[in-house]
């Protein structure tokens, strides 16, 4: 018996498939038995549940004999390094193992935890299943592509990832072995939203991104017919509406994605997906109309800068120009742009926030259904060059335990990162210009905001948005915490958000 667990990554009413352990368990042979624990479920012990599993399996057959955790950095690590703790000290016997992003970044502190008996960097699947041959004395641990331990010495042994297969190598995900109903919710794009993965990897070479650090410069995409198959299912019998793309990079080119449109338009399925700017602009008409008509409602595209100097230091391989182009043919077909910026250029910290706020402006006026998503630069391990030529493991933690310190929980989730470069007067002109971008354009995400609170918002904003002032708008702030239904929530991550957490 094996259990997976999706330590708990944000408040249950933004859960969403656990598709990392997911994954996991529909690669386990068909006799190994397994099952999910789910933090993200409302009012769930976890370590409760996980060991009561245990207790119940002692003494059997299929007694427990590996518990594995998914690992993201931000709160998912918060919470894993407590419940994993506590998991090894109740159950000292029983093999305890990482995945994830985070330990495929940062695999020293968790081998050195000396809670983490295995961590497996990168594509999981094939390797925990060795891991398994490993645990029963059939394979050689040093034999196995990404995985990483203590050797008998003390020293440790890291392991660089295994070479990775692409999605239509893989089982389907198991659904069967979650409660879907319980992961279906209302967001903008529906009633009852779910999720999907349908790739693995990115082919670019953004010089700031932790997904070529994992996975290298290489992307692999499902066969479309596949993806819609499973997403017929989920809509057929779950009565799905919606769905967010989890892909890092969902079109490749104008003709995937025109098979895309095409496999998904009989779903009527409303959804939204990451794009590289570069890649829209490539699409022909043809091809816009089809995705328009298959459902595309929102397309988040990392912009990051509005200076041409910046996106050349990231790596990035656009323009300014493309993305206002971008702007322009979103608005054009009514596909939502939903851009990304990175902020907090090392060399020039003022003049990139400057340039790129004044960006921002132009591509609201461009696109003024325009979404805006705000991050500040974090520098995070790369395979070669760092945006800004620094080094990403300078000064970050030894150990798990520093690693959950709220100051790093801000550098992770590129919320707050404490770095030399960005102090707290540049970081509040940042948020300032959100909140009052945010209250003069309210975000289509924004479902808890009342009407009267919004039409105050917009007033109060309008002199500001016409005058370029944006220091300190205490008065929006008060407005903005009294007219919430619910607080802002910031763990709302990503395409979580109702809208960028306005501190
Ligand atoms: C879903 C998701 C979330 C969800 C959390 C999901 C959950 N666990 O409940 C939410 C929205 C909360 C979230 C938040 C964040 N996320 Co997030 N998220 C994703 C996303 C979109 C999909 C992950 C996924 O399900 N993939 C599908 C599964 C099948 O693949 P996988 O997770 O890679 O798992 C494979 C391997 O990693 C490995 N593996 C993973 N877990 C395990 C466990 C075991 C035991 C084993 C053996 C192997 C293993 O094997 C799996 C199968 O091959 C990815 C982007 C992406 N497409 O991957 C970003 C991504 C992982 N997130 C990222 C980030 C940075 C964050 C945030 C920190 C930042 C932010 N502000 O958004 C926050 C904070 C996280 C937190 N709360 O702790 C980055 C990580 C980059 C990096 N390496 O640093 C990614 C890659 C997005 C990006 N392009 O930047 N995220
Ligand atoms: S930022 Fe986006 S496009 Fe660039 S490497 Fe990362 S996932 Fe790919």
């Amino acid at each position: 018996m094996i259990v997976l667990v999706n330590p708990r990554a944000t408040r249950p009413q933004n859960r969403r498939f656990p598709l990392s352990v997911m994954a996991i368990g529909a690669a386990l042979p068909a006799t190994e038995e397994w099952e999910i624990v789910d933090g993200n479920l409302p009012g769930l012990d976890v370590e409760q549940r996980i060991s009561s599993v245990v207790d119940a399996r002692a003494g059997t057959s299929d007694p427990v004999r590996a518990i594995a955790l998914t690992v993201m950095p931000g709160p998912q690590l918060a919470n894993a390094v407590p419940l994993t703790k506590a998991l090894k000290s109740r159950h000292a016997q029983i093999p305890i193992v990482w995945g994830g992003n985070f330990g495929s970044l940062y695999p020293e502190p968790v081998i050195d935890s000396g809670y983490v008996d295995w961590l497996i960097r990168g594509q999981g699947e094939q390797t925990f299943v060795e891991l398994l041959q490993v645990l029963d004395g059939r394979l050689d641990p040093a034999a196995v592509p990404g995985l990483c331990f203590r050797k008998a010495d003390g020293s440790r042994h890291i392991a660089a990832e295994r070479h990775w297969v692409g999605p239509d190598e893989l089982p389907a995900p198991p659904y069967h072995k979650i409660n879907i109903g319980e992961y279906l919710h209302p967001t903008f794009l529906g009633r009852r939203s779910g999720v999907y993965n349908a790739s693995i990897g990115c082919p670019y070479a953004c010089n700031f991104c932790g997904v070529i650090s994992v996975f290298g410069r290489r992307e692999k995409v499902q066969d479309p017919a596949r993806t819609a198959g499973h997403l017929a299912l989920l809509s057929r019998n779950y009565g799905m509406d919606s769905v967010h793309f989890y892909d890092n990079n969902f079109f490749l080119n104008d003709a995937q994605a025109r098979e895309i449109a095409d496999s998904l338009a009989p779903l009527g399925l409303r959804w939204w997906c990451e794009a590289r700017v570069d890649a829209l602009l490539r699409f022909s008409g043809d091809t816009w109309r089809r995705l328009k008509r298959a459902g595309l409602t929102m397309v988040f595209c990392g912009a990051e800068s509005g200076s041409n100097e910046v996106l050349r230091k990231m790596s990035k391989g656009i323009t300014a120009e493309q993305i206002l182009e971008a702007a322009a043919r979103t608005r054009e077909h009514g596909i939502i742009p939903e851009f990304s910026f990175v902020f907090g250029d090392p060399d020039e910290p003022e003049l990139q926030i400057d340039q790129t706020l004044a960006f921002i402006r132009k591509l609201k006026r461009i696109n003024p259904a325009m979404e805006l998503i705000s991050y500040f630069y974090t520098p995070t391990p790369q395979r070669r060059g760092t945006y800004g030529d620094v080094d990403p493991r300078q000064g970050t933690p030894a150990t798990l335990e520093e690693w959950t310190q709220p100051e790093w929980i801000g550098w992770m989730t590129h919320e707050d990162p404490d770095v030399p470069w960005l102090d707290g007067r540049l970081k509040s002109r940042v948020r300032d210009f959100e909140l009052v971008l945010k209250s003069r354009f309210p975000s289509v995400h924004d479902r808890e905001t009342n009407g009267i609170g919004k039409l105050a918002g917009r007033w109060l904003a309008d002199m500001r948005w016409r005058s370029g002032r944006y220091s300190n708008p205490a008065l929006l702030r008060q407005v903005r915490s009294w007219a919430r239904r619910r607080p802002d929530d910031p763990q709302a991550y990503g395409h979580l958000r109702a809208e960028a957490a306005m501190r």
